[in-house]
């Protein structure tokens, strides 16, 4: 592997002068790096024969062995991973190509299911060799697009809904997972491993899961782009839940319209999950089409200032500084911007709790939902009382260093469950704290026929509000953190946080299924800006590339 200290040493990391830093272009000979290339690439390779899925899977596999002994992103690998890439190798030559994913690797993170020789385990002993009656939705919708699904990634264990005391992107059954642009980085998570092996080419690119912040932050600290799609855009069927009315799956990739490709394979309405009846439209857009660098001309966007002011820190300085000088390069693509487009109960929405009931009663059910889905339940764990009771008398799941505040909170509640009144309560609450008196209200603060198109926060500050009420969000990287930033630690001391060269984004949302003009924008601006490639470089990067293999 390449240890780029050179790099990391070398580079300025404010945005002004990520921009005018020498655009670097490491290619040995006509093929990309795995680091950089695209699936658009990867098909155009595939198709003239420059290389097989089975070259590429291979080389795939060789980076991961490279770099997993240090960095913990992968879980589990597929072992049957070469053996479908050579049957896409052989439909291609046959039959020709299924669209823009056949043959390309891409993982999962492991609290989505397949039913194949693989492990789904969220990161628990609980679930270790549990078995499920088919796919999810998400891994055969994967898989009908020619997708190769190389394996699964470790993440912050059942999706950071289990402790407040641990650290992110642990899980009992694949470690502690270290991203990879500072030595010992918090990879952020939960969909840890994902944000990893997406920003080193473990992968083309990696899907996640978010209920709160889950892709949106590992893919700003990784320098990816995440989409959080709507709640219902994405079916859960299979998928570890932690809240029906919040989870939602999508992709993190480095570039938008990879992220764009993906979506557009993986979205669609699914008879398990009949939140994506909610889907305004009978055929999912091509997202990846159509993607303008003047996609932000007209556009109106608005920007949520008091969620700034509320927000901002010393510690953050230095995002919202970049966060401000996006705005102007946003003008100065066609944008109309609309400062102080707030929240309107943004003071109130800081004082609820009632975020913390909606998850702890939708998990009490969701959660024996998909216990009582297995076909195979070796640990017989059937409910949020006994996978207590197990992770408290099974030693490799570190407690009670690792507590299990969470669930006990859940427990301790008199209500059980989502049918309960209080959860009712507590939904309707969120739902008019994120959307009149939060979102929506912000998109039509302005006096503005029809609305506001969008609207833009540093992505630190964009999770839950949108997370409340199930909208949309695209994050894009803005820049990062300059030399002479204090280094800061997590709350257990044992990963860095903050340090010069961590990545931060920005982040568009939007109404309900506006995911196409939220890529838009988000091309637009990443074109624009192309803050990844100019910016600092991983310290830690495989070398193994796809041509190493091709005779
Ligand atoms: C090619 O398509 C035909 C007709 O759909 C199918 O029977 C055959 O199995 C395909 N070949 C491969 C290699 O996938
Ligand atoms: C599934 O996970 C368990 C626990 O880590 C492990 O013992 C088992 O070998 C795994 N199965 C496969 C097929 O990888
Ligand atoms: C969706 O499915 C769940 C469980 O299968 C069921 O309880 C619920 O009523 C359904 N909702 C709608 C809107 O059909
Ligand atoms: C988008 O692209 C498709 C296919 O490339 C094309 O048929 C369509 O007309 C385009 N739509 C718009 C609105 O430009
Ligand atoms: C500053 O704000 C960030 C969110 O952007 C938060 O994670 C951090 O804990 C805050 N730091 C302090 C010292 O309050
Ligand atoms: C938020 O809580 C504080 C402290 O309890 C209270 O003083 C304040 O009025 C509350 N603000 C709103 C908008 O509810
Ligand atoms: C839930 O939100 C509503 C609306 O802001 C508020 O009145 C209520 O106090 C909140 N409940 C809790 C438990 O935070
Ligand atoms: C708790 O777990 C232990 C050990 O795994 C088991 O022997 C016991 O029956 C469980 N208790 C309950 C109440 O499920
Ligand atoms: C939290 O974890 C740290 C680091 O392992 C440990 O020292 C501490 O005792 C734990 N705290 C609690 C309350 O469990
Ligand atoms: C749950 O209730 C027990 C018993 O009252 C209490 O000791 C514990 O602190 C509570 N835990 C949480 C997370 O609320
Ligand atoms: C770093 O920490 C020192 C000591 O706490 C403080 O004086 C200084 O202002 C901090 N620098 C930055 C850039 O935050
Ligand atoms: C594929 C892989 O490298 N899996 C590893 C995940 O992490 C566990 C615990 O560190 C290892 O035992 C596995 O080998």
């Amino acid at each position: 592997m390449k240890l780029n200290l050179y790099a990391l040493a070398l580079f300025a990391a404010s945005l002004t002068s990520v921009a005018s830093a020498a655009t670097s272009c490491s290619y040995s000979g006509e093929v990309p790096d795995l680091v950089d290339i695209t699936i658009d690439e990867i098909a155009t390779y595939l198709e003239s024969g420059t290389f097989t899925s089975v070259d590429l899977t291979t080389a795939y596999l060789a980076r991961i062995n490279e770099v997993n002994p240090i960095l913990h992103a992968v879980i589990q690998i597929n072992p049957d991973a070469i053996a479908i890439a050579a049957a896409l190798d052989e439909e291609r030559k046959m039959n020709g190509t299924r669209g823009p994913l056949h043959g390309v690797p891409i993982l999962i993170k492991d609290n989505i299911a397949t039913a194949d020789k693989m492990n789904t385990t969220a990161g628990s002993f609980a679930l270790a060799n549990a078995k499920v009656p088919r796919d999810s939705t998400m891994a055969a919708n994967l898989r009908k697009a020619g997708a190769v699904i190389l394996g699964k990634t470790n993440l912050s264990q059942w999706a950071n809904y289990r402790s407040s005391n641990s650290s992110n992107g642990w899980s009992a059954v694949g470690g502690q997972v270290y991203a990879a642009y500072v030595p010992m980085q918090d990879p952020s998570g939960s969909s840890s491993g994902s944000g990893v092996s997406s920003s080193i080419g473990l992968a083309l690119a990696a899907l996640g899961t978010e209920t709160s912040g889950s892709i949106l932050s590992p893919s700003q600290r990784n320098n990816l782009v995440g989409i959080k799609p709507t709640v219902g855009l994405t079916s859960r069927a299979l998928v570890v839940p932690i809240s029906e009315h919040q989870d939602t799956i999508g992709p993190m990739a480095r570039t938008v319209k990879d992220a764009a490709h993906i979506l557009s394979a993986i979205a669609g309405k699914d008879q398990y999950d009949n939140y994506t009846s909610a889907i305004p439209f009978d055929t999912i857009p091509d997202y990846a089409a159509n993607l303008s660098t003047c996609g932000l001309k007209g556009a109106k966007i608005g920007i949520p200032r008091n969620a700034i002011s509320y927000t901002a820190n010393n510690t953050n300085a230095p995002v919202v500084t970049a966060f401000n000088s996006s705005v102007q390069i946003l003008s100065s693509l066609g944008a109309e911007i609309f400062d102080n487009a707030n929240f309107p109960a943004y003071a109130e929405l800081r004082n609820s709790t009632n975020s913390t009931i909606v998850l702890n009663l939708d998990f009490e059910t969701d959660l024996a939902n998909y216990f009582s889905e297995l076909s195979y339940n070796p640990q017989d764990v059937h409910d949020l009382a006994d996978l207590a009771n197990y992770t408290i008398n099974d030693p490799r799941e570190d407690y009670p260093d690792r507590n299990i505040y969470t669930w006990q909170q859940a427990l301790n509640r008199t209500a059980y469950g989502n049918t309960s009144p209080e959860f009712w309560a507590a939904y309707q609450a969120n739902l008019y704290l994120g959307g009149s008196g939060g979102i929506d209200g912000a998109l039509e603060s302005m006096g503005v026929e029809g609305g506001l198109d969008a609207l833009i926060l540093p992505t630190d500050f964009a999770a839950g509000i949108a997370a409340i009420v199930g909208y949309p969000v695209v994050t894009v990287p803005l820049g990062f953190y300059p030399q002479g930033t204090n280094v800061t630690y997590n709350s257990r001391g044992d990963l860095v946080a903050i340090a010069p060269n961590v990545p931060f984004g920005l982040a568009f949302l939007g109404r309900p299924f506006s995911e196409q003009k939220l890529i838009q924008y988000a091309y637009a601006f990443e074109q624009a800006t192309l803050v990844r490639k100019k910016g600092p470089k991983p310290y830690i990067v495989p070398n193994v590339e796809v041509m190493d293999g091709v005779a």
